[in-house]
């Protein structure tokens, strides 16, 4: 058995933080695939027990550890091995700083959004996605400037900040309807700065349950 376990789905850009920071640590890890598009998985009061009372995924198993919220994963995986760690009290504050604004407003309006327009049948409500996507476009307006003149989310190195505001953002254009990296120049050019990294998956790549049953 590998050292890491990782419940996660190809779908899930909350998973993939996970998923893409344990590849490019290097770390001996092993997914375990949770069925949610098809099966709601962790919606059931069995995962709920036995998983993550939070019925979410990415859950990450390290021995007798089981830890939930991408962000603490990053955070764990960072301390452990050194990598993609902030450096100091003022780079710790600020990269909780982005994750927290990403796993609240970019990312989690970007999810819920997706899942609504692509995913779930029937289709969110119009006005539903039109409030999300007045979000989203605000909250990917901000961290395109925040961009603007850094390489990185805090300067010159790429730390854990970075590897929660890529969630959902290397997915196809066609599951969103827009094309952020084309939108937001700044965002696109640290993109393709992540995916030079060595180590670099695309989601569905990484995670199992990509393609989805037709
Ligand atoms: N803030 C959480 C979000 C996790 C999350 O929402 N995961 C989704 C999958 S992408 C989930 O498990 N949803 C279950 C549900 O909606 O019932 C994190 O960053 O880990």
């Amino acid at each position: 058995m590998a050292e890491f376990q990782l419940y996660c789905f190809a779908q899930s850009g909350n998973a993939y933080r996970a998923a893409l920071m344990l590849n490019l640590i290097d770390a001996d890890w092993q997914p375990i695939f949770v069925d949610f598009i098809a099966k709601g998985v962790p919606r059931t009061a069995e995962y709920r027990a036995n998983v993550n009372e939070m019925g979410e995924v990415p859950v990450l198993v390290h021995g007798a550890k089981k830890l939930s919220q991408s962000g603490v994963i990053l955070t764990y995986l960072a301390e452990r091995s050194g990598q993609f760690l902030p450096h100091g009290d003022d780079e710790r504050l600020e990269a909780l700083r982005w994750i927290i604004f990403d796993n609240h407003k970019l990312n989690g309006s970007l999810a819920s959004f997706r899942y609504l327009r692509w995913l779930a049948k029937p289709p969110g409500h119009p006005a539903v996605l039109a409030f999300l996507k007045a979000r989203i476009d605000n909250a990917l307006g901000i961290f395109d400037k925040r961009l603007a003149d850094r390489a990185y989310v805090l300067g010159s190195r790429p730390t854990i900040a970075d590897l929660s505001l890529v969630g959902y953002l290397y997915y196809p254009p066609e599951e969103f309807g827009f094309d952020i990296a084309a939108d937001y120049k700044s965002i696109g050019a640290w993109l393709q700065r992540i995916k030079a990294l060595p180590g670099w998956a695309h989601p569905y790549d990484l995670m199992p349950g990509h393609p989805l049953p037709q």
